[in-house]
């Protein structure tokens, strides 16, 4: 107990120098560690003379993200040693540390065809009044052979509340494809209606011919349907998000567009390689691109790199403060969560001025003979080397 309370209470801090576009952090701000005993433990000597770990969590991971009465609020993906993911919300005061997991998990309301699996949680305040939850929700696939125990459908699974604390379960968002992961509401309503991004896909794990991240639009919440799935950022040879990608968080409004982070997977020798990526899309047309700079914005480093799906970054969870610092949730490798830090002006800039990426080798190196020529253009001017750096 002594020990889980120091954890609890270590500080964070920033790790510098930085790259200019965010900060990290030295330690994570979540791990399995962090969660309460009373979850793991039975306290009463004589039902367990052993001290014996009754209940093992896995996991923590993947999580939504809010600012909530002053709190920098995580729903976080908890996974048992059961495999079993559920949500439970930690809170900490400044967004970087003292993260405190609240007593219960959360009891998700369950439909009368009850999820196996839920995961992947995105928070979306929407000018409706509701806080809305969109998440994954995972089944074994009916059609699939006995022999056959690892065949899944994943759908979107809703929910939503007013208070953080009582949640209504709303029935799973309908839409033309076999699999749906990684759908996220956005907080306006676009043409009166409620806009998604959605992650049209054919398998549970390939994305298919349906890859990409889409945009649609669906009446209402309530028995939320949608009909058409518009790509408006497809996966594409050759590049960060050439197998999948898919939309992180719900879009940050900027004076300049929406910011969006997304995060890309491409193959590798030694398996799937997920990163982050970055793009903006306009004020008068959220599904339209308007910068996208080429390659990814983080990826997994250190530490990070190794965990019980090695080499992955995953966010569905920021944080825009009002004096514009963004408190950026991700996981890295399924197994822990971290913070960066950065700014909407940091963001939008990065956005902006990145090199996009022009798909051949032979650009990207007339991307560095430009920005090479220029610094010495700047050397050659001031006869210094760039001292206020
Ligand atoms: O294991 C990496 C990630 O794989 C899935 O993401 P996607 O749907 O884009 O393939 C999800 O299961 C996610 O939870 C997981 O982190």
């Amino acid at each position: 107990m002594e020990r889980h309370k120091e954890l609890l209470s270590r500080k964070n801090e920033a790790i510098w120098p930085d790259n200019g576009i965010f900060t990290r952090f030295r330690h994570p701000v979540l791990t399995a560690a962090h969660a309460p005993l009373e979850w793991q433990y039975d306290f009463d000597r004589l039902a367990n003379p052993f001290l014996m770990q009754r209940i093992g969590i896995n996991a923590t991971f993947n999580a939504g993200a809010i600012k909530w009465q002053g709190q920098y609020l995580l729903m976080v993906r908890v996974e048992g040693t059961d495999r079993k993911s559920f949500f439970a919300i930690a809170e900490s005061p400044n967004g970087v540390d003292n993260f405190r997991f609240r007593k219960y998990p959360i009891d998700i309301p369950r439909l009368a065809d009850s999820d196996t699996n839920v995961y992947d949680i995105r928070l979306t305040q929407h000018e409706d009044g509701w806080i809305y939850g969109l998440f994954c929700t995972e089944r074994r696939d009916p059609s699939a052979p006995q022999s056959d125990q690892s065949a899944a459908i994943a759908q979107c699974g809703i929910i939503r509340t007013r208070d953080m604390a009582q949640w209504e379960r709303l029935p799973d968002l309908k839409t033309n494809s076999p699999q749906q992961r990684n759908v996220v509401l956005h907080p306006e309503f676009v043409d009166g209606k409620y806009a998604l991004y959605t992650r049209p896909q054919d398998g549970f794990i390939e994305a298919g011919k349906g890859g990409g991240i889409a945009f649609a639009l669906t009446e209402r919440m309530e028995n939320a349907v949608v009909h058409d799935e518009c790509i408006i950022d497809a996966k594409q040879y050759h590049t960060v998000y050439e197998a999948k990608n898919g939309q992180g968080p719900a879009p940050l409004k900027t004076p300049e567009g929406w910011l969006h982070l997304a995060h890309g997977v491409r193959h590798t020798a030694a398996g799937l390689r997920y990163v982050l990526y970055l793009f903006m899309t306009a004020l008068d047309d959220v599904s339209r691109i308007i910068h996208k700079p080429g390659g990814y914005f983080l990826a997994p480093e250190g530490d990070e790199r190794v965990g019980d799906v090695s080499n992955v970054v995953f966010c569905n969870g920021w944080i825009a403060d009002n004096d514009g610092k963004v408190f950026i949730y991700y996981a890295s490798s399924d197994t822990r969560m971290h913070v960066a830090i950065s700014s909407i002006a940091q963001l939008v800039d990065y956005a902006k001025n990145t090199p996009e990426d022009r798909f051949f080798s032979a650009f990207s190196v007339e991307n560095i003979q430009k920005l090479t020529r220029k610094n010495e253009r700047i050397e050659q001017h001031s006869g210094a080397r760039f001292e206020g750096h």
